[in-house]
């Protein structure tokens, strides 16, 4: 899943901001959008038993207790089908334009055509790689709890699938984009420790600082590119997990733009359609030391008890 552009209240700025210390203390059942309720523009909208299985599939998602399986969903015909084309034809542009560290764990997940993976399967995969457990979520977090997830190494997914009148791109998160475009790169050691330091950094984060954090989020792990000698292949979940944005990528439709972890970064929008800039990493390696470093000036401020909480030395 994706985290919505934060939007602090009067109110919440006002009310002393308690630091989760587990998973268990991260919200996932105040949603901002991209749930069961669909909005008149959305592709799903007159379609009325997509819109049933979307509000028992988050009804799921909302009833799900840490520790419990994540639920298991017996996926539709078309529903395997949206899966199945969107995987087969996804595969056939990973090898040119997918990012090493991607194509190192694609195998890991062994992903087919012909069914749409479990939740619960790919994360037993993840746990066994870096650490990182999946926890079902009815839809888009707020920003701070979805960081916040991360730094108790969880990743909130969502598990409806797109509508299949528009297969090749959504501004949504759904399953495809969660397993396609997240799950690899979170199997991959030093991107799963980079994902970890933002959400510890999540926990330090006054509002201004995680508006500055959601942005390096968005154009890093959701829209990130990454310089392989000449070549920009992606990293970002948002470009591996859609067609449309992937070819959008490879054909050179965006501009691409060195990141810089400390200057400001443009406002980040679900409706705009594809990215009009990438922002690249001139290595991973790098571009990991950079971002680590901006985290570590916000990871400065907690306490000895957040940090023994998610397991940073203090
Ligand atoms: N646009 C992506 C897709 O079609 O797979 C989904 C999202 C990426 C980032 C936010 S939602
Ligand atoms: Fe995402």
């Amino acid at each position: 899943v994706a985290p919505a552009p934060a939007s602090p209240s009067p109110l919440q700025q006002a009310a002393p901001r308690r630091v989760p210390l587990g998973i268990q203390e991260v919200d996932n059942g105040a949603i901002l959008g991209f749930s069961a309720e669909l909005s008149e523009d959305h592709p799903g909208f007159h379609d009325a038993a997509y819109k049933q299985r979307r509000v028992n599939i988050c009804n799921l998602a909302r009833s799900h207790r840490i520790g419990e399986p994540i639920p298991h969903i017996s996926y539709t015909a078309e529903e395997v089908a949206v899966w199945g084309s969107a995987l087969t034809r996804l595969e056939h542009l990973f090898q040119q334009h997918a990012c090493k560290e991607f194509q190192r764990s694609w195998p890991l997940f062994d992903l087919r055509p012909d069914a749409v993976p479990q939740l619960e399967d790919l994360s037993q995969v993840l746990q066994g790689t870096t650490g990182f457990r999946i926890r079902p979520v009815a839809g888009l977090l707020h920003p701070r709890d979805f960081l916040n997830g991360l730094a108790f190494r969880t990743f909130h997914s969502t598990q409806y699938m797109r509508h299949s009148s528009k297969p090749d791109y959504t501004p949504e998160p759904d399953v495809i984009h969660e397993v396609i475009g997240h799950l690899p790169m979170l199997a991959d050691p030093s991107f799963a420790s980079l994902a970890h330091a933002i959400g510890v950094a999540s926990l330090a984060a006054d509002e201004e600082q995680l508006k500055h954090l959601v942005k390096l989020y968005w154009y890093t792990v959701e829209f990130g590119v990454v310089r392989e000698g000449s070549d920009v292949k992606a990293f970002g979940a948002g470009i591996l997990s859609s067609y449309g944005e992937l070819q959008h990528m490879a054909a050179g439709g965006a501009e691409v733009a060195p990141l810089d972890v400390w200057q400001p970064l443009p406002k980040i929008s679900y409706k705009d359609g594809y990215q009009k800039r990438y922002f690249a990493l001139e290595s991973f390696e790098a571009g990991a030391v950079e971002l680590q470093a901006y985290c570590a000036s916000l990871q400065a401020g907690l306490t000895d008890e957040v940090r023994a909480a998610v397991g940073l030395a203090s």
